[in-house]
């Protein structure tokens, strides 16, 4: 029997929450995965270490190349010498409160970096799908629910960039031919989540304050609402729009919403504790400009893709409590770090 191929993927943001989960379903597809990191004074492949492999691995499947999504040149090189079959833009500056403290910064590496991205893929003339990592959060000002159709009013400077990455790549579809897809993907969480976004920030508190380590959580605007799932399925989404023959733009989401004032009420209770005796306002913490509420409608994605989400918020919030629990006590038992993290 013929063996097809082995596919070859490009992820840029591999160290992030979602390019480690990407990593790993590609990787058991049978996927040879280059994923882009940046250079940092300290580590920062946490999230990948557990699928690392040395140069000096025989066959090996998974290699990381220095490329920063500000250097065009270094983009088309990598292109040019791995000619890959999928690109996945995951890489940007993602939190929504920095981009009012780093405007410029946000709007070069996310929103002009997707640009940078898809003119290194012409420039390199290399033939790839691409993945554009578009956002809910571009739909900002617009109530919900919110579908593809929905009309775009982004409230931060990571909204407009996004917004920006989103044209740019229905451009380079229209204009140039290319098998370009953006996913909008509602907010998606895991125990591999950013600790300063709110879900993180809540449920590893609620893992110091049970173990006596911290006796305040102070959190902004209590009201937000959010649509949020669990980052594993949300990647799977993305390699399923990547598969189709068609490329076309697909909201991820699970339709259903919830305040943050709710995650902290779930959240503290699978630990056992009152949210209200530990939680207080911090209007620090508060946005310029907030995005009140998202609900995504993802039935063309169910419809097209087969996708459905699986892990609703309550179990979301309790695998993200037990996962912090977990993490704390190997750490005071000198343990270490979960490699799956
Ligand atoms: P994340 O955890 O913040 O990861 C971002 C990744 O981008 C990290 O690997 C980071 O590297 C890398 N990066 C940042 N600046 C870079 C630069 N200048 N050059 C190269 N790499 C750079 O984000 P995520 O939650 O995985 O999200 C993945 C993508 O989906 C992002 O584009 C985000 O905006 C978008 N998105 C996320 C959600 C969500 O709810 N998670 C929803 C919609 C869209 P370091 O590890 O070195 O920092
Ligand atoms: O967790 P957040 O910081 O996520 P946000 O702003 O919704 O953005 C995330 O989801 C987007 C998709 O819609 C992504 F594109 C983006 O990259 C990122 O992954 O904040 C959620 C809500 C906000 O309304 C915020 O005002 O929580 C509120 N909040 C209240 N207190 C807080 C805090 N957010 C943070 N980060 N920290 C707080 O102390």
């Amino acid at each position: 029997m013929s063996q097809l191929p082995r596919k070859t993927a490009v992820i840029t943001g591999i160290t992030g929450q979602d390019g480690s989960y990407l990593a790993e379903l590609l990787l058991e597809k049978g996927y040879e995965v280059h994923g882009l990191i940046r250079r940092s004074s300290s580590f920062n492949t946490e999230r990948i270490d557990h699928i690392y492999e040395d140069p000096q691995t025989v066959g090996r499947r998974l290699k990381l190349h220095y490329v920063d999504l500000s250097d065009g040149v270094a983009l088309v090189n990598l292109l040019r010498e791995v000619q890959p079959d999928e690109v996945y833009n995951l890489a940007a500056q993602s939190h929504v409160r920095v981009s009012f403290e780093m405007p410029l910064y946000t709007g070069d590496v996310t929103g002009l970096g997707s640009l940078r991205l898809l003119e290194a893929i012409r420039a390199s003339d290399v033939r790839t799908k691409v993945y554009q990592a578009s956002s809910s959060e571009m739909f900002g000002a617009t109530p919900p629910p919110q579908n593809e159709k929905t009309p775009f009013h982004p409230r931060s400077p990571y909204g407009c960039a996004k917004v920006f990455g989103y044209w740019a790549t229905v451009n380079y579809r229209e204009a140039y031919g290319m098998h370009a897809v953006n996913g909008i993907l509602f907010n998606h969480e895991s125990p591999r989540r950013g600790e300063t976004f709110v879900t993180r920030k809540i449920t590893r508190a609620v893992a110091r304050i049970q173990a006596g380590l911290q006796d305040r959580l102070y959190l902004g605007n209590l009201e937000a609402r959010r649509d949020w799932g669990y980052a594993p399925e949300y990647v799977e989404a993305m390699w399923r729009m990547l598969q189709t023959d068609t490329p076309d733009d697909y909201v991820v989401a699970t339709g259903e919403a919830h305040t943050v004032r709710e995650f902290c009420e779930v959240a503290f209770d699978a630990a056992g504790l009152d949210w209200s005796e530990y939680v207080r306002y911090d209007p620090s913490y508060d946005r310029p400009s907030e995005v009140d509420a998202l609900i995504g409608d993802a039935s063309k994605a169910s419809e097209q893709l087969g996708w459905t989400p699986q892990a609703k918020f309550a179990e979301l919030a309790r695998i993200m409590v037990a996962a912090d629990i977990e993490q704390l006590e190997n750490q005071v038992a000198g343990v270490g770090v979960r490699v799956d993290r």
